[in-house]
Formats: structure tokens, sequence, C-alpha cells
């Protein structure tokens, strides 16, 4: 194959492969204004909320107290109109509303809610997945979300393309509240972690595994998490989390970094950045080797020893550019570390949408970033005489959006 075929060969079967998404927040269109879509929605994500407040003198309380369309004419003057849209969150707003055919030159707010009004929600969903090319969602669903939970316990049909995740911060993160809020729901559970109430918290975790058909549970943890330390977290992680995950043969996803509500007054926005002690998941990762772990970082700094760890322990599976290192020059960097130090046993990229359309972007972008550094590597292969044939590319492609994934969760 020549360079030429061989690049044009790596970038068509990039940008073709279906792709499994791993973490969202989105959701299955049962929970219908839960799964946010839409004009509107795309322009209040909470990364433009953020960026819009640093060229505005708003007050926090006057933003909040906005609607939805108030908001987003606010983000649109500020971002689009009086300054260039050149941030990775405003560029892939345009990047989606290009991709749906629509006139983005015009800067016509009003003619782009105009045509999402005539968008159907059922059809609209396959529609923003096709052009993603994103065949299976995978959700955050949390017990503890007070909108979310009365769905699944009145139980509804799946949509077989979206698939849950079971979140657990408030468990580990949060016991007091929370081990109040299992006493509400039934599970006689005291403060302190008495073998009654481990059971009891095991039981929980059943339930809710069971009751979502969950493929994997997770949680975020602050930067300062430590293991080993004896604490409520760690106990209820050994005791309980972990054990539960052996019984079901599930994995369990760690996201360690987020420093939650640095500034409280931006809301969802307001989420700050750590470096973590990445010993103390090697502590974790090396006790429980009966345990698979998913772990994505959200310090660029924690990025090169996360992919020395992939390299010890094998029940480790690597993925994403979680948030902050969602960022084309990031991803460049970390996708090239991942594949020069760990090889293909990875997942490079997840989504973290919120809004439906932005499958369509985030996915986009990822592609191009990621089919550049695919085509260097097979470029750099052929250069000592291997040759990947077609079909070993493929093969490559497919575990590395979703294939691998799904081996390791076995
Ligand atoms: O904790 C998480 O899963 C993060 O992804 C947060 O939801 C964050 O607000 C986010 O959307 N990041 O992309
Ligand atoms: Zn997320």
């Amino acid at each position: 194959m020549t360079r030429a075929a061989l690049k044009a060969r790596v970038e068509r079967t990039v940008a073709t492969v279906r792709v499994t998404d791993i973490h969202t927040h989105l959701y299955d269109p049962a929970f219908g204004d839960l799964l946010l879509w839409g004009i509107d929605d795309l322009l209040v994500y909470h990364y433009l909320v953020a960026e819009a407040f640093r060229h505005t003198d708003i007050s926090y309380d006057k933003f909040w107290s906005l609607s939805k369309t108030q908001q987003a004419d606010l983000i649109w003057d500020a971002l689009f109109l009086q300054h260039s849209p050149i941030s990775e969150s405003c560029r892939g707003v345009l990047t989606t509303l290009n991709a749906f055919g629509l006139d983005v030159k015009k800067r016509d707010l009003p003619a782009l809610r105009k045509w999402f009004a005539g968008q159907k929600p059922g059809k609209f969903v396959t529609r923003c997945m096709d052009l993603a090319g994103v065949e299976q969602i995978y959700m955050t669903n949390s017990p503890f979300d007070d909108i979310e939970r009365p769905v699944w316990e009145k139980g509804f049909e799946r949509d077989e393309r979206f698939l849950a995740a079971l979140r657990i911060d408030p468990l580990l993160l949060a016991w007091n509240d929370t081990s109040k809020k299992l006493g509400q729901w039934g599970y006689k559970v005291s403060s302190s972690l008495t073998p009654k109430t481990i059971s009891q918290v095991r039981k929980f975790l059943c339930d809710w595994t069971q009751k979502m058909d969950a493929q994997y549970l997770m949680v975020s943890l602050p930067p300062d998490f430590n293991f080993p330390e004896a604490n409520t977290c760690n106990r209820l992680l050994e005791e309980a989390v972990l054990p539960h995950c052996r019984e079901f043969n599930l994995p369990f996803a760690v996201m360690p970094g987020v420093r939650r509500a640095v500034n409280p007054q931006l809301g969802l926005a307001g989420d700050g950045i750590g470096v973590s002690n990445m010993a103390a998941f090697n502590h974790l990762f090396a006790k429980y080797p009966e345990n698979r772990f998913l772990a994505t970082m959200l310090s660029r700094e924690n990025q090169h020893e996360l992919c020395v760890a992939a390299r010890k322990f094998r029940n480790l599976h690597i993925f994403g550019c979680w948030w902050f290192t969602n960022v084309p020059h990031l991803i460049e960097e970390i996708t090239r570390l991942r594949l020069e130090l760990v090889g293909l046993s990875i997942t490079p990229q997840h989504s973290d949408a919120r809004v439906l359309d932005q499958i369509i972007y985030k996915w986009r972008h990822n592609k191009e970033i990621i089919g550049r550094v695919l085509v260097e590597k097979y470029e750099q292969l052929a250069a000592t005489g291997w040759q990947p044939t077609s079909a070993e590319i493929e093969r490559d492609v497919r575990d590395l959006f979703g294939g691998a994934f799904k081996k390791f969760c076995g």
C-alpha cells in the first residue's frame, strides 16, 4: 500500500467506524426532558456558561433568573457575536449546526431556533446518532437524582441503544446524608458501618444494578482521595462496592481529580480540578486484582502516570480525555502518549455529552485528531517494512472505538 493509500485507508476506517460512547450524561428518550437537545441547550451547556461569564458583568443571581432562551441569547451574543467562537465548546456548536446543513454564517439565532422547533424528538435521536456515527450510548444513572429515580421505579421500555452505568458519588462521598436517604428508601442502615449496614448497602447496589441493568459502576473522586486510608469512603469501597462488582462481574470506573464547586455560583460550571495521588490508585488496582477498573483522570499532570499504571495492571482500562482535557491539543498529546506507551488496549475517547446534538461535534472533532495520530503510527509501522493490512487497521480501529472496552468488560 502506498503512503497515500495507507493514509486514505486509515482516515476512511476512522471516519466510518461505529462508535460506542462509553460515558455520557445523555438519557434514553423514555426519560423525556432529561434528554437535552436543540440550539438553546447547546448554548447553555455549562462549558459555555463559564466562558460567557468572562465577558459579562451580569450578576450570578440575575443570570440564573433568566429563562433558558434569555441565557442562550446572552451566551450567543458574548461568545459568538462579540468575539469569534474559537473555543472548543463554541466551535463544537457550529460543527453540529453545520452537520445539520444549517447556514451559520448568517448568525441568525431566531432562524436556528425555528429549524430546531420543527424537529421531532424521536427521529432526532436517530438523526444525531447517525450523523455522529454513534451506535451505543452509555448513560450516567444516579438513584440519587430525584427526577431520574421515579422513572426507573415506574419502569419503561428501554431503547437498546442506551445502556446504563450506576453512578454512586453520594454513597462514597456523602455517607451521612446518603445513609439517611437509604433509610427512607427502606434499607436498614445506620450511619456507622456495621455488618448489617454493609449488607444493606450491598442490597441497594444489587437492587439498582438489576433495575438499570447497569454495565459498570462509576464514581468521580476529589484529588485528595487516598488509599489505603481508614475512612468511610474506603470502607464502603472495600466492603461493599468492590465485592458487589466482583459478584456481578462489573467493572468499576474511577474518575479522579474533580474539586467540586470551587465557584458554587456557577452551578454545574463551577467545578475545578486538582492533581490526584496516583499511588492511591496503584494500591487499589494491586490490592484487588479480581476487580476490573476503568479510569480517566481529570488532570493533564496525571496522564503519564496513568499510562504507566495501565502497563502495570491488566485489570485497569484507561479511557477518554475527560472534561478539561477534552480539547484538541490535549486529546492529541494524550492519545499519542497512550498509543506509544500502552498500545491499542485503551479507549481514547468518550464524549461526556450532556446535550444529544453534541455527540455530532464531539465525535467529528475526536475522529479528526485520533485519525491523524493513527495515520502517523501506521506510517511509522510501514516504514519498518511491516505492512498493516486493511483488515488489521479495521480491527484496531474497532477496538479503539468501543471494542477494547467491551472485551475488557467481558
Ligand atoms: O462528573 C462527571 O461525570 C463530569 O463529566 C461532570 O458531569 C461534568 O460536569 C461534565 O459534564 N464534564 O464534561
Ligand atoms: Zn461525565
